[in-house]
């Protein structure tokens, strides 16, 4: 029955949509992963925009019984099909259906329940991790992710983020945390502020922050730390700057003015900015320690979120700090997916701002920890790998003209 479902579905696909649909039957866990790798290598995966692989069998947690009933490791699936064993799926949607039981003594929900998931399903953001995998893995699946991000970009080595916000929103303690994560050890290349945030902004400087590899290399993202909004003129970075920021026009070192707008004949001003020197994506970075947003803050929130949208560029708001302000989560971070306080405040954010509540993470910064933490990780490279997702648009965009297709493959070989 459920197969003949699949298989009308498939057809539907075929159809309507224009997917060439390959169909295995009893396969045994070998003939399983055999499947994947010849998938993975097929030519036509590089002309093609996605793929779904749906799997049926009777299963366990983390696995899939083959017809030998010898188990396979659904998290090979994700192996088979990464950028690194698959390139030609490179930055192409990969729609993963697994229909089958997942044991008697982890049921979903359990682990939902353990992990605090439901709110994901709730916010929708990242709800595809949530297949088959712990808080471990998934954590360790953003990071293979991360890691293995590549730009194929004549004109653009990197995914440039702008990250903007109040004085003392954790800014720059974002960077550090994203430092962290990917360095596997406590870092600090950006400078936080401890002190007093009635002080006004600590960072001073328009600064570009590369993370290093192990080998030496950079990941192929960089993100921009300003100064923050404050209240009132002639405090803070101004809108203005912002915008010409986003536009690439702020020379890297540029020291802000509050009290008047970069122009064109100062020396920070850059003329003639590259593709690489432009912002790929915004982030609004909140903290969810606030009792409200101030009214010229916001005002200033807003003007940049409409100058990003009319400049075309993705944007996405941040909520950190909320583990000052809510006791179970700063208990356990875990139930930041369950916290109603963390839940109203995204939803205030995203209502002042006109974010859709799904653009905006929940996200605790390295603040005081001296050792890494998993739950910290998870929550920063869940939202790095929304931020590079949200890219892929722009540079098929400022991606040099396409190279002429190769001559079309032959179809799939049909199983036997
Ligand atoms: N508890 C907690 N403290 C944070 C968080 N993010 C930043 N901080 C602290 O807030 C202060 C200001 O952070 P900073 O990154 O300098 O803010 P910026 O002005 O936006 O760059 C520092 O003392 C940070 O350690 C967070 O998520 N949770
Ligand atoms: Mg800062």
């Amino acid at each position: 029955m459920e197969l003949s479902m699949i298989r009308r579905l498939c057809s539907i696909c075929s159809i309507i949509l224009g997917y060439e649909v390959v169909d295995y039957q009893d396969l045994t866990a070998q003939e399983i992963d055999e499947a994947l790798i010849n998938f993975s290598k097929h030519p036509k995966l590089f002309n093609t925009d996605s793929v779904f692989v749906v799997l049926m069998s009777h299963g366990d947690l983390g696995t899939i019984c083959g017809s030998d009933l010898k188990d396979f490791e659904t998290d090979k699936i994700y192996e088979r099909l990464n950028t690194k064993n698959c390139p030609a799926l490179m930055n192409k949607p990969k729609v993963i259906i697994i229909q089958a039981c997942r044991g008697g003594l982890n049921p979903l929900s359990e682990i939902i329940n353990k992990t605090g998931y439901r709110y994901r399903l709730w916010n929708g953001a990242v709800v595809s991790h949530l297949l088959y995998m712990d808080d471990i893995k998934l954590n360790q699946a953003d990071l293979q992710y991360v890691t293995n991000f590549q730009l194929q970009n004549d004109q653009v080595r990197h995914v440039r983020v702008l990250l903007y916000g109040p004085v003392g929103a954790g800014k720059s303690s974002f960077i550090n945390s994203v430092s962290n994560a990917l360095r596997r050890r406590i870092t600090c290349p950006a400078l936080t502020n401890a002190i007093n945030e009635q002080e006004g902004s600590f960072t001073k400087k328009y600064e570009t922050h590369k993370i290093k590899k192990d080998g030496g290399q950079f990941y192929p993202f960089v993100f921009n730390d300003v100064m923050g909004l404050e209240e009132g003129s002639g405090r803070g970075v101004r809108v203005e700057d912002i915008k010409l920021a986003m536009m690439g026009h702020v020379k890297e070192g540029y020291k802000f003015n509050p009290a008047s707008p970069l122009s064109t004949s100062d020396s920070g001003y850059n003329p003639s900015p590259s593709p690489e020197d432009r912002v790929h994506v915004v982030v609004c970075v909140h903290s969810g320690n606030t009792t409200e947003i101030n009214s010229s803050v916001l005002q200033k929130m807003k003007a940049i979120k409409e100058a990003a949208s009319d400049l075309g560029i993705p944007q996405l708001a941040l909520l950190t700090k909320f583990d000052d302000a809510c006791p179970e989560t700063e208990e356990d971070l875990k139930n930041v997916y369950k916290s109603k306080l963390v839940k109203r405040k995204m939803g205030d954010l995203s209502s002042e701002l006109g974010i859709p509540l799904n653009f905006i993470l929940p996200v605790k910064n390295y603040s005081e920890e001296t050792q890494l933490n998993d739950d910290i990780d998870t929550l920063i490279l869940s939202a790095l790998r929304m931020m590079i997702d949200f890219t892929a648009s722009m540079f098929y965009f400022v991606a040099p003209p396409a190279p002429p297709r190769p001559p079309t493959p032959p179809p799939f070989p049909t199983p036997s």
